[in-house]
């Protein structure tokens, strides 16, 4: 099968095997996993951050950062297609008692401007008050847009002046470090925590960071024992994800190439509308094509191909590092046979 649900389906390379079996490892409960203080340091470091906290998953990551920065009976600002909004089981509301303040935006990408307008900052009191501004870089949902640097500077600054902090969920940070030449600390400038996936384009099996102040983030490590997730021998998992941060980031822009050529093959069939590609996410709508998105999945599955549907008229193509060009041209040839040459 040639997956192009998602770039979580890699499986563990060779040398990520060879690290998770020779592993060092301790009980991350009591601090004394020496690989996971690693990678916690590491990631800090690559992030420009002074503590970095492992966890199971993005989704927890994310849901701490809500935990740690709000108050029940106050305000998120997320993009309407973010993945905390959309993805997370409504854990900010479950989890931390928060409203998400839904900004809908053309392309994914919040301003100050769009920020700006949906904060309550010293409004009446019947009003609930902004506590969190969360961002995503690069943006799934919107086809892996890249979140400007200006535009996150503005944004920061203007939460600067309310005391409002700012979230960056980083899942795929590294191809937006990757696609602009930008290092990952200058992404994550002036944002208070930022939440890295290893199981993204890295293609670690499992894990994230969560990243901040030594402050935020040892409060951190309380929510997340608290929710269940303190770990143990967790260096076994921690050891594939310090070769995904070595071997991983130099070969995203190729993710990116594929991207791209699968997009260009995608916008010239009739009928579908391809959002700008940036990185390894290509989102295709299928407004006048013949078919429409569960029956070109079951098309493409029936030819040894795995796209996701995420709504009837979307489909989603995710590159990664077990999808080559080869496998790229015959999803192609796919597309163009399903799409291009049959009549509606
Ligand atoms: N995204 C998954 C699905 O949940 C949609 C995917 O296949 O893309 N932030 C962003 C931007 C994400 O894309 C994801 C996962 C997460 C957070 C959550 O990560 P996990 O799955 O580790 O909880």
């Amino acid at each position: 099968m040639i997956d192009l649900r998602s770039d979580t389906v890699t499986r563990p390379t060779p040398a990520m095997r060879r690290a998770m079996a020779n592993a060092e490892v301790g009980d991350d409960v009591y601090g004394e996993d020496p690989t996971v203080c690693v990678l916690e340091a590491r990631m800090a470091e690559l992030t420009g951050m002074a503590a970095g906290l492992f966890v199971p998953t993005g989704s927890m990551g994310n849901q701490l950062a809500v935990k740690l920065h709000t108050r029940p009976g106050t305000e998120v600002i997320v993009e309407a297609r973010s993945h905390l909004y959309n993805y997370e089981l409504a854990a900010m509301a479950s989890i931390s008692g928060v409203l998400p303040r839904v900004v809908p935006t053309a392309e994914g990408l919040l301003d100050a401007d769009s920020v700006a307008a949906a904060l309550h900052v010293g409004a009446p009191y019947y009003v609930s008050p902004t506590s969190l501004i969360a961002l995503e870089n690069t943006h799934n949902m919107a086809g892996g847009r890249l979140l400007p640097v200006v535009a996150q500077q503005a944004i920061v600054a203007l939460a600067r002046t309310h005391g409002i902090p700012v979230h960056l969920d980083g899942a795929r940070i590294f191809n937006a470090a990757a696609a602009t030449g930008q290092s990952v600390a200058t992404l994550c400038a002036g944002v208070d925590t930022v939440m890295v996936c290893l199981s993204k384009g890295l293609g670690a099996p499992i894990g994230s960071l969560l990243c901040g102040s030594a402050e935020l983030i040892s409060e951190a490590r309380v929510w997340r024992k608290r929710l269940g997730g303190g770990m143990r021998q967790v260096g076994v998992l921690a050891a594939a994800g310090l070769v995904a941060l070595d071997e991983s980031p130099p070969r995203l822009l190729e993710d990116h190439a594929h991207a791209q050529a699968l997009a260009t093959a995608l916008a010239e069939l009739p009928g579908v509308q391809v959002a700008p590609v940036e990185t390894n996410i290509v989102i295709a709508g299928l407004a006048g094509a013949c078919l429409d998105a569960p029956g070109l999945i079951a098309e493409l599955k029936a030819r040894g191909i795995l796209a996701l549907a995420i709504n009837p008229r979307t489909v989603r193509f995710v590159t990664h590092y077990d999808v080559g060009g080869a496998d790229i041209r015959q999803t192609v040839v796919a597309l163009q046979d399903l799409l291009g040459t049959r009549t509606c």
